[in-house]
């Protein structure tokens, strides 16, 4: 049945207008990169006039973009396709029976953290729209991040059901994932290679017209859409494994009483030959919305499509999971280190005042999703600390779960505090300056926890601080200096 969608493609001619639903930090790169092509003669945005996200319509329109941050070319991209009549938001879905390829950026973060479920909600939304004005002959394409199955499963169950067509026969279905990060969005879209996958070779190749007019120096990879959703939880999964690797390097080397970084540069010296040793940054844990949740997309992903089918050792937990589970305890053990630096200094945490220095997930960023400080935060507060939060980039207005009391002042966060907790590698924070802090401390020996290695040992140690590090094994024990 692959002749008949073959068939109507060859009658509908090459794509020539596209719609992507959801105007987010994926959708809209997106659609003023199509937009930009000449290949294609109309691109729609497709944004519901919600009352969180309704005005992003109304800013696109005018070729304002709607994303935080620096994002550079894409506000100068945008008012180039919307003033050339290219681009143009809209809240009226009834547009992609227009559309010849309608692809669906749509966020799926965690419903629950604890549950570590993702919430498909307004994905299946989303599809349902599609489904909705769906006609013979269109493309569609997730290019959100999913777990294995989800295209050629829920997806095309949800677009059959809501369109009387056939998956394959009257439409052709893909996934692609995005692979951009925040801050190079248009350069990601245009230099990564683009993963692209059909349910079969038609939709492939469909998919594959869609994308190529935008890469640049990146290729399209064609494979199936099942291992399109692998290739992206995987590329996460292997990521979020290499972390977690150097973590526990990291607590080992502690056990030891050795510097990780020299070990770490020792290994990374084995090179050559075709020999390499990926060896990341041992830190105080795994943030962000794509490490800490893709693994379990890929596990789901096995569970439901290969429970019989998986051969794998008796008894034994993933290794990916593992892996979730020592960057996970990261945060557990900054707040051991904390407890032992205090200890040193005749403290304890209960009745403690600990300086949180760092609330972004990511060095110099505002991005402060699943932030690994927020355990620590709870732990340290449950034990009996009063913990006071700085971070120069994160804004206390807008932030997701920001901490009462987050602050940009970061002398007033200083002030008094018993111990500083560095949880992220801000640049203000590699900037400290021991004698100033310890003025601000006001205690003859705070303890100076570092959890992104971003001070220097001996310069804390020998200004009176209890010094503890992840991985430093080799200054983790020094004697009180006063
Ligand atoms: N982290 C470490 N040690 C490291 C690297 C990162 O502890 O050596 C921590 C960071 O502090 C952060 C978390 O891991 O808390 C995630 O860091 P990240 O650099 O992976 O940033 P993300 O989460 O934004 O990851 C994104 C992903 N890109 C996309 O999903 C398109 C990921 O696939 C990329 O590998 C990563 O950016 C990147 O740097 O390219």
């Amino acid at each position: 049945m692959k002749d008949r969608l073959s068939s109507i493609i060859a009658r509908k001619g090459p794509i020539r207008r596209v719609g992507v639903i959801g105007m987010g930090y994926v959708g809209i790169p997106a659609a003023v990169l199509f937009a930009d092509a000449p290949a294609f003669e109309h691109v729609y945005g497709f944004q519901r006039d919600s009352p969180s996200s309704g005005y992003k319509i109304e800013m696109l329109n005018r070729g304002e973009s709607p994303l935080k941050g620096e994002e550079p070319g894409l506000e100068d991209l945008l008012q180039k396709v919307v003033s050339a009549g290219k681009f143009e938001c809209t809240p009226d879905f009834s547009k992609i029976a227009e559309c010849d390829a309608v692809t669906l950026a749509i966020q799926t973060p965690f419903a629950d953290k604890k549950d570590l479920l993702p919430d498909f909600t307004p994905l299946i939304a989303g599809i349902r729209n599609v489904g909705r004005y769906l006609t013979p002959g269109t493309l569609v394409v997730l290019e959100s991040t999913i777990t294995p199955g989800t295209t050629a499963g829920m997806a095309r169950e949800i677009l059959e059901e809501e369109s009387g067509l056939v998956a394959g026969e009257d439409f052709a279905l893909a996934h692609a994932p995005e692979r951009v990060m925040v801050g190079r969005l248009l350069k990601n879209i245009r230099e990564h290679d683009r993963i692209v996958g059909g349910i079969d070779d038609v939709s492939t190749r469909r998919a594959v017209e869609l994308y190529s007019p935008v890469l640049t120096t990146g290729h399209v990879i064609p494979m199936t859409a099942t291992a399109a959703e692998v290739t992206k939880t995987a590329e996460n999964t292997f990521r979020d494994l290499q972390i977690a690797a150097v973590n526990q390097l990291a607590l080992y080397c502690e056990a030891m009483g050795i510097n990780v970084y020299d070990v770490r540069a020792g290994v990374a010296s084995l090179k050559g030959e075709g020999i390499t040793r990926a060896v990341l940054w041992p830190g105080a844990g795994v943030g962000g919305h794509c490490l800490t949740k893709d693994t379990y997309h890929l596990e789901r992903g096995v569970q439901q499509l290969g429970p019989d089918a998986l051969d794998f050792p008796e008894g034994r937990e993933s290794l990916y999971t593992l892996a979730r589970g020592i960057n996970d305890f990261m945060p557990t053990h900054m707040l051991h280190l904390t407890e032992s630096a205090l200890k040193q200094a005749g403290k304890t945490l209960k009745g403690a005042k600990i300086a949180l220095l760092g609330w972004a997930f990511i060095n110099d960023s505002d991005d402060a999703r699943n932030t690994p400080a927020e355990p620590f935060y709870e732990a340290a507060t449950a034990a009996g600390a009063e913990v006071r939060v700085h971070d120069p980039w994160v804004d206390p207005e807008t932030a997701p779960d920001v901490p009462p009391g987050l602050s940009k002042d970061l002398e007033a966060v200083l002030s008094g505090a018993d111990a500083v907790a560095i949880f992220a590698g801000h640049k203000e924070y590699r900037r400290l300056v021991p004698a100033e802090v310890k003025a601000l401390c006001a205690c003859p020996h705070p303890a100076v926890v570092d959890g992104r290695n971003v001070v220097e040992p001996d310069a804390w140690i020998d200004a009176g601080f209890t010094y503890r590090s992840i991985g430093r094994g080799d200054k983790n024990g020094h004697d009180l200096r006063d």
